[in-house]
């Protein structure tokens, strides 16, 4: 019988990894999934209670926030703060950033920059939402923490990782030493390594976009898409489509599986939708500790240059070989325009 290892003891034990933490960010990763655990509670109960449908409030985005949305940040918000190894808060949900202005918190060496409830949208058809998150070591080394502590790089990020609320419940995280991902066990209330060191699949059969927006995506898509839809026995294509509407769910997906997720550019998103701090940044590290690939069609996601809080990026994410061919289609594109 395989010993249970909780996420608390993994921590603990890879807590060498990081000579000059003291404890503290094995700390600040406890609080995130003491808040997973709680947030986890009322995303399973939310047909039970009132906690479906939308709160009335839209957010930073303009768009609708659901009630789980705000009560996932608050859940986030208040760990963090009482926790004491965060200082700054950048969350989806506020336009911002968040001091955590307590008299330990004001000292405190990490930032954390957060989607608290990624995919809400999916939460009344019950499909899988996730949380997403970042980790930096602020760079100020005097005074208050600012803005310009958080728009650091992607590749400066101490950790990073994901919570799915999915058939079962997962948190996934990376703090440069590969990824691993934890399975809840309700029966124990503990998240316990369920898929240590994963990695995905160099290449794969699934490619994830919203071909809804086809008329309007840029032409090297255009032609990735139709490549994933041609008959071709030796690189077992045509590739199946899979598109969840939830992020944190397709990349799982594709993670365990192999396979591609791209939202490029369309009109309704002309730098694309996704946010680069929060969702992108996060992803994209820890894909690529899983031995992936992230760019924007072009350039590495984390060595995009991070101007504002709530900035978007296009992004090109999964299987090494499959985001290669179809940044392929892209550069042959750009040269015929
Ligand atoms: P669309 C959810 O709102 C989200 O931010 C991601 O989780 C998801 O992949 C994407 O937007 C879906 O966007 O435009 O395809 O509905």
């Amino acid at each position: 019988m395989a010993q249970i290892k909780t996420l608390g003891q993994f921590i603990i034990e890879n807590q060498a990894d990081h000579p000059y933490a003291k404890g503290e960010l094995s700390r600040l990763l406890r609080d995130i999934g003491i808040a997973a655990k709680i947030v986890n509670r009322e995303v399973n109960k939310a047909g039970l209670v009132d906690m479906l449908g939308q709160a009335g409030s839209t957010n930073i985005q303009g768009e609708n926030q659901q009630k789980l949305d705000i009560y996932a940040n608050e859940q986030f918000i208040a760990a963090l703060k009482s926790g004491g190894e965060c200082c700054i808060v950048a969350s989806e949900e506020n336009e911002e950033i968040v001091m955590l202005d307590t008299d330990v918190s004001l000292h405190a060496k990490y930032i954390v920059a957060i989607d608290p409830l990624d995919g809400s949208s999916n939460i009344d058809v019950n499909v899988s939402v996730g949380t997403i998150f970042s980790i930096y070591r602020r760079q100020s080394t005097s005074g208050r923490a600012t803005l310009d502590d958080v728009l650091q790089k992607g590749v400066n990020q101490v950790a990073a990782g994901y919570v799915i609320y999915g058939t079962s419940t997962m948190l996934v995280y990376t703090t440069g030493k590969g990824v691993n991902g934890f399975t809840l066990d309700p029966s124990i209330g503990e998240f316990c390594l369920s898929h240590p060191n994963m990695q995905i699949p160099k290449t794969g059969i699934i490619y994830s976009i919203n071909e809804g927006y086809y008329v309007h995506f840029p032409q090297g898509v255009k032609s990735y898409i139709k490549y994933c839809q041609v008959e071709d026995d030796s690189t077992h294509r045509p590739y199946s489509s899979r598109y969840v509407g939830s992020m944190i769910a397709d990349l799982h997906r594709n993670m365990i599986k192999g396979g591609i997720f791209i939202y490029p550019v369309t009109a309704a998103a002309p730098d694309g939708k996704l946010r680069l701090v929060y969702e992108c940044n996060p992803m994209s590290f820890i894909i690529e500790q899983a031995g992936g690939r992230a760019t924007n069609g072009k350039k590495r996601i984390l060595e995009l240059d991070v101007r504002s809080l709530h900035q978007r990026t296009p992004i090109f994410i999964g299987s090494e070989q499959m985001v290669l061919k179809a940044e392929e289609f892209m550069a042959d594109a750009d040269e015929q325009e």
